[in-house]
């Protein structure tokens, strides 16, 4: 790997010549290695994503911190690393959004970047489609707390496709879709006209444009790059039905989770992972089973769109 902008930014090599050939290239976040999916399983998941990014025929570029200097494309070995959150010299890898992104370079430290941070640092390195598995957004209480993630001041401020399965359902997903029509952030639904629940397929609020298939969502974003060139837009992906969990039943283990993290005092950064390492113990594993499923879904996705906009 070797220093290619002037930005502090490291792009590793495969991923640099994938750009400069205007191949497809697919952005992958790290926090949802480090901090969103337990050991080994997340190690598994990450390799499995970057797997199926190239079985359709693009190059997977997941991004994490090294040393202060952020990575587009991450070696297997340094995944490793990243799925055991422990830097070689045992340092341990935290969470890093927009706010503390600068001052995790200037230290020199490790850090797993989130769906806000990899958006900005893909598109300084040139890519424009990005795959996650649910986008942070408006937290239930936050009328309180005003705990609002910075996911969506990125997807406001970045032009990136970004793929997810809608919003994490610890969410007040209703406020989190106004937040993002507000934003002007395009909800595309790839075979469905509901913004998905994360866990579940449907949430009950509706997507802008249901989409048949990805070279529409391809389309519709040149569409809006051309007229609104500074934000995202979504393409909302289902997780798989066969892993989907009833919105009924995921909601019991949302409000318990929900009143153990206010009972312990858990808030701001540290609340979505513990809330979704709650979910997995009360729901014996299955929110483990459906997050594994639809990030490779996503990925895939993801994938089939860089191809269509690299034509
Ligand atoms: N989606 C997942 N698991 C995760 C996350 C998203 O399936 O762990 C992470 C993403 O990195 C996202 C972050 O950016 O959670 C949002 O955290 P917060 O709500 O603190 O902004
Ligand atoms: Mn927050």
């Amino acid at each position: 790997m070797e220093p290619t902008s002037p930005t502090d930014i490291r792009i590793a090599e495969h991923v640099s010549r994938a750009l400069s050939e205007q191949a497809p290239v697919v952005a992958l976040e790290s926090t949802v290695i480090a901090h969103g999916l337990p050991y080994p399983i997340n190690l598994e998941t990450s390799l499995a994503c970057e797997s199926v990014v190239r079985q359709h025929g693009a190059t997977p570029a997941t991004i994490g911190i090294i040393d202060g200097v952020p990575t587009i494309g991450l070696s297997e070995d340094e995944i490793k690393l990243f799925a055991a959150r422990q830097a070689p010299d045992g340092r341990p890898i935290g969470k890093v959004g927009l706010n503390n992104l600068a001052s995790v370079m200037a230290r020199g430290a490790w850090g797993a970047t989130t769906v806000a941070s990899t958006l900005r640092l893909a598109h300084a390195a040139g890519i424009r489609v990005f795959s996650t598995g649910g986008i942070g957004g408006v937290h239930r209480g936050a009328a309180e707390t005003f705990d609002i993630s910075a996911d969506l001041t990125a997807l406001g401020n970045t032009p990136l496709i970004c793929v997810c399965a809608g919003g994490k359902a610890i969410l007040d997903l209703p406020k989190t879709v106004e937040y993002l029509e507000m934003l002007g952030v395009p909800l595309l639904g790839y075979c469905t006209d509901e913004f998905p629940a994360f866990y579940s397929r449907s949430s009950g609020r509706t997507v802008d444009a249901r989409i048949e298939t990805l070279d529409e969502a391809a389309g519709i974003a040149e569409r809006h790059w051309r007229i609104c060139s500074s934000t995202a837009v979504l393409v909302c992906a289902p997780v798989p039905a066969e892993f989907e969990i009833a919105p009924d039943e995921i909601e019991i283990a949302i409000d318990k989770a929900m009143i153990t993290a206010t009972r312990q005092g858990i808030r701001g950064k540290a609340l979505t992972p513990f809330l979704l390492a709650e979910l997995e113990r009360l729901t014996g594993g299955k929110t483990l089973e459906a997050n594994r499923a639809l990030l490779v879904n996503n990925a895939s996705v993801a994938a089939r769109v860089a191809v269509s906009l690299s034509r």
